[in-house]
């Protein structure tokens, strides 16, 4: 806490009475949201932590991403549902892929209602049209940049990095992205398009009310899944000379419709591209929304063995950690999980990868790579921010990039860059427990230190409450925005 001092309790005890009596009749207010000068306070120990350190001016950090991209069309998803007239199901059900509108609403109502994140392959061209040709004259709809990559780099060109964008757009697309970006990919005619059925909190559809703000995604990629950018992507990484190397996107792989051994072949060959990436450079893989048991698989064997930095939300985790663990991939968890369960999985990814990569670095693969150790992982929820992070890694700036990461949250979602304290509330509570392990530690959540790190074993954690916004603009693209605002300020 900074500046304070002691002061007369005497000289201003009529004051400190008045103070009294306004925080009682405060107390007796029915609204239990938490007080405003707490929020503030949060506030201003965020922005001020967030300010400590910046991108540098004058050594521009170089970031290379990949891969894909597309363009979003965000929508009401009840209004759309209602629009097209698919009913509310009384049987939500979880569908590795949608085929039809009854698969569509099952698979829709399965997620909303716990207000959880989800994205889906469309297998049926004709309803996927129909749904976008609906979508197009909906009240309120936007269109926007999309994809993992793009949303990523576009936030990482604005907080002043250098980047090569590793995805096949049309024109029309590059030219409304940063000048700090350059494109390596195909041109196409068309992008594909990604569907987003946004919900806010309390929205109801039938018997169904959501539990918080989320989105339902669906897509019918025709370029993604393909990673097409990639060869002249790794043409241009060579001089391109990166100081940072991040994959995403991968996803759109998850239930695609690939010929035997395609898939295999394409992440084999993004497996050599990170692996033949200079040991001194990060390389960050952002995780999302997957299904498919084998590609979680391949991820675990191509893509995660050279990857130094993990960044996932609170569904995406433990989706990874049962997979690690041998048991059957979670598909919806918790959407408002508590921070010592988030930790204690984190703290076992992080441990089992490591683990893996060990026991792996004896035998190098076919690339002579050896699989690197994991030395970040950031999880972002709703209620908060956490991230492990290796002692004397090459990772930077923790704390502050753990509260930039928390501020970004707010602004991403409230869609507004000033952060206005009436539009959001701390949902995390005022002290959390670092483990479920009994006797664990409790610490305080301190409005004017709100971020919180402290030392495990080889590891830094750090934890930092997210203002959750109210009036919610957009949830999707969310992680991608929180991640890279998060890598900025570490590399
Ligand atoms: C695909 O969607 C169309 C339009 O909703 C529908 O008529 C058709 O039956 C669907 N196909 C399958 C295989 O479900
Ligand atoms: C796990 O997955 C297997 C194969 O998909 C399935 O047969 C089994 O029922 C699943 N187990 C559970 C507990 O869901
Ligand atoms: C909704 C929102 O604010 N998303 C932002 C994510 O980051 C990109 C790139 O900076 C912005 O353009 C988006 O507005």
């Amino acid at each position: 806490m900074e500046g304070g001092g002691r002061v007369s309790w005497v000289k201003y005890g009529p004051v400190v009475s008045l103070f009294v009596v306004l925080l009682a009749v405060w107390f007796r207010s029915p609204d239990d949201a938490v007080p405003d000068d707490r929020l503030d306070t949060v506030l201003s120990s965020l922005l001020r932590a967030e300010g400590k350190v910046g991108v540098s001016d004058v050594a521009k950090p170089k970031v290379a991403i990949g891969f894909g991209g597309c363009v979003d069309l965000i929508v009401d998803g009840v209004m759309l549902l209602n629009k097209i007239g698919v009913p509310p199901t009384d049987q939500p059900l979880h569908h590795d892929y949608i085929e039809s509108e009854v698969q569509l609403a099952q698979s829709f109502a399965y997620f909303f209602a716990p207000g959880a994140a989800a994205e889906r392959f469309m297998l049926n061209d004709t309803l996927f049209s129909e749904l976008v040709e609906a979508s197009r004259d909906l009240p309120g709809n936007r269109w926007a940049v999309g994809g993992n990559a793009p949303v990523m780099a576009s936030r990482m060109a604005t907080e002043g990095c250098d980047i090569l964008l590793g995805g096949s757009f049309s024109p029309d697309f590059t030219d409304v992205l940063s000048p700090h970006i350059t494109v390596a990919g195909n041109i196409i005619e068309e992008p594909d398009i990604h569907l987003i059925l946004e919900y806010p909190s309390g929205a109801s559809w039938g018997q169904y009310t959501s539990r918080r703000a989320n989105r339902y995604i669906v897509h019918s990629d025709d370029h993604n899944p393909y990673l097409d950018s990639m060869a002249e992507f790794a043409e241009k990484l060579k001089d391109f000379e990166p100081d940072l190397l991040v994959v995403g996107g991968l996803q759109m792989m998850d239930n695609f419709p690939f010929q035997a051994g395609e898939r295999d072949a394409l992440l084999s060959r993004l497996s050599g591209l990170m692996a033949s990436s200079s040991p001194s450079i990060g390389v960050h893989f952002e995780m999302a929304s997957f299904v498919e048991e084998s590609i979680m698989e391949d991820l675990l064997h191509y893509v995660i063995p050279h990857a130094d930095s993990l960044g996932m939300n609170e569904q995406e985790l433990p989706n990874l950690l049962s997979l690690l663990k041998g048991t059957n991939i979670t598909v919806l968890s918790d959407p408002n999980p508590r921070v010592a369960t988030v930790l204690d999985q984190m703290r076992e990814v992080y441990r089992i990868v490591n683990q893996r990569s060990k026991d792996a670095s004896e035998e190098s693969d076919t690339y002579g790579a050896k699989a690197k150790p994991l030395t970040r992982l950031h999880v972002h929820t709703l209620a908060f921010q956490a991230m492990i992070v290796t002692r004397g890694s090459q990772w930077k700036n923790t704390m502050s990039a753990t509260a930039k990461a928390s501020l970004t949250a707010n602004r991403h979602v409230c869609g507004s860059d000033a952060i206005d304290p009436s539009k959001a509330r701390l949902i995390m509570d005022d002290s959390f427990s670092v483990s479920r392990q009994e006797g664990s530690q409790r610490i305080p959540l301190q409005e004017s230190r709100p971020v919180s790190c402290w030392d495990e074993e080889d590891y830094e954690i750090c934890v930092a409450p997210v203002l959750v916004c109210t009036e919610v603009y957009q949830t999707a693209g969310g992680g991608d925005n929180i991640s890279a605002a998060g890598l900025v300020l570490q590399i």
